[in-house]
């Protein structure tokens, strides 16, 4: 076998082949305390790979000719509200002109303000329904 071919061998073997990790410990650990060992090396903690989602604040804004029962009925069926909660967040909107309706990841308010808008738009309402990060 030549270099070239040697060197053809290597190049075409998968990564997974030539990057694969030599197994650290086989066999009785000499490196543990009182073992003897001398093996040297970086002590990593393994912890999980999560990053914590970006979060958005979804909010309604007042208007004066949205029917309430249709903010109502929106909140339930977008924000899955109970009647009670819905109602409470309609009236808190009404009175103070803008109301969270919920905190969620990107993707996820993004997904509730098209809803509730294109709902509104369809419905011939005014309702505006904006995100803003937390
Ligand atoms: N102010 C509206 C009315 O009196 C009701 C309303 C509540 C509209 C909340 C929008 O986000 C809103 N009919």
């Amino acid at each position: 076998m030549t270099f070239d071919d040697l060197l053809a061998l290597t190049e075409e073997a998968p990564a997974a082949l030539r990057l694969a990790p030599v197994a650290a410990h086989a066999g009785p650990d000499k490196n543990e305390p009182g073992k003897g060992g001398t093996e040297t090396g970086t002590i990593t903690k393994t912890r999980p790979k999560t990053k914590r989602p970006n979060l958005y604040r979804v909010v309604l804004l007042n208007d004066d000719y949205t029917p309430m029962e249709f903010v109502i009925l929106v909140l339930q069926d977008v924000f899955n509200k109970s009647r009670e909660e819905a109602v409470q967040i309609m009236l808190h909107v009404h009175q103070k002109g803008v109301g969270e309706c919920g905190i969620y990841p990107y993707e996820v308010a993004e997904t509730k303000v098209t809803r509730v808008m294109d709902t509104a738009r369809k419905n011939q309402h005014p309702l505006q329904c904006v995100m803003e990060k937390q």
